[in-house]
């Protein structure tokens, strides 16, 4: 009988051990992927029915990743006179903004009332 209590532990630590390796490993995972991002970003996050800045400052010449976030509903992006189109397939891309100036950013999906309206401004210098 002790032997089946002793056989138990045995496993119970063992299933314990691996389980805190794997969690390790997810651990350093993700902190990669947070590494992989690293860069100038350029984020938008969308909800009912605006971006979250009126404005968004990148440099010009500088390699960025643009993305989409949707907080609330469903929207899909144009940076109007760049050809950077976001949406639920495309959430991120990574654009170089060569020439300064301030470009519109509007939705490009039918999303509700307030789709019409729903605008802002990259400047780019
Ligand atoms: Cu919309």
């Amino acid at each position: 009988m002790s032997k089946w209590i002793m056989f138990s532990f045995v496993i119970v630590a063992c299933l314990l051990g691996v389980g805190v390796l794997f969690q390790e490993i997810s651990g350093r995972q993700a902190e990669m992927a947070t590494h992989a991002q690293a860069g100038p970003q350029l984020k938008f996050i969308a909800s009912n029915f605006q971006f979250d800045q009126a404005e968004y400052t990148v440099k010009a010449g500088e390699k960025v990743t643009v993305s989409l976030l949707n907080k609330e509903g469903l929207h899909a992006l144009e940076i109007v006179g760049l050809g950077v189109k976001l949406d639920g397939t495309t959430k991120s891309a990574e654009v170089t903004f060569d020439k300064p100036g301030r470009y519109e950013v509007h939705c490009t999906l039918p999303c509700g009332t307030g789709h019409a309206t729903m605008k802002s401004i990259v400047i780019v210098a």
